[in-house]
């Protein structure tokens, strides 16, 4: 076993690489692209996009270690079958989940635009959840996948913090693993909640997790492995 330990608040969290898995959340072009789900909901997408570097990053050391990574991306069946027509019908979108967009049908899987950015995109020997709702763990085999690769501590990352990125570590943390949000690899399309979502996480000694940041998980991850070429 290769022994990591992450600075984090509230404090520092030691983790097995091997059982740990680099849990990256939807990051499609629907949420962080002109013309996708996000953007039909009134948001500036534009505000994303700074969550792409450190994730880059992140996912760079994760597969360098050879950790576990898994991709989730939030999407219904074509014939919206999995869409809770409360959720299909909320609110005022410019276009409602299935209309078509300018990167294919909205929020349905297999369409351009439901699909993960190219600059994060899976490679071979990488899990992809298809998840119809805003947690991983919610009618997804996650739960399965993680138990069969024994893994007990998640690096969550993603968009967006306060909605897909929260629920996901919620649920998790109640699943019994050790939640870590990469803060600056996650984003959101309000930075007020993105701050006081990952203050959430961390509040009361770590009620549901650990925060830190993509270079403190790089620099725990390069020496692990500096430690195990000794
Ligand atoms: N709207 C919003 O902030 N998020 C979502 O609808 N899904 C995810 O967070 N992925």
């Amino acid at each position: 076993m290769t022994t990591m330990i992450i600075d984090a608040e509230p404090g520092k969290i030691s983790a097995s690489v091997e059982k740990t898995a680099l849990v990256i959340i939807d990051m499609q072009r629907d949420f962080l692209e002109p013309g996708g789900f996000g953007e039909t909901l009134g948001n500036d997408v534009s505000l994303l996009a700074k969550a792409i570097p450190p994730a880059k990053a992140l996912l760079a050391a994760a597969r360098r270690a050879g950790m576990l990574v898994v991709h989730t991306r939030e999407g219904h069946r074509p014939d919206l079958s999995d869409a809770p027509p409360a959720k299909v019908n909320r609110g005022s979108p410019t276009h409602r989940i299935g209309a078509p967009g300018p990167m294919g049908r909205i929020l349905i899987r297999g369409e351009p635009g439901q699909d993960i950015i190219p600059e994060l995109y899976p490679i071979e020997g990488e899990v992809v959840i298809d998840k119809p709702g805003k947690g991983a763990f919610f009618a997804t085999d996650l739960g399965l996948v993680l138990a069969n690769k024994a893994i007990d501590t998640l690096l969550v990352c993603g968009v967006t913090t306060e909605v897909c990125v929260h629920t996901t570590i919620r649920e998790g943390n109640d699943r019994g693993y050790r939640c870590i949000a990469v803060g600056d690899a996650c984003g959101s399309y309000f930075p007020e909640f993105h701050d006081v979502a990952l203050r959430m996480v961390k509040a009361q000694g770590g009620i549901f997790g650990w925060v830190t940041d993509a270079a403190r998980v790089v620099s725990a991850l390069e020496a692990s492995a500096a430690e195990a070429a000794e």
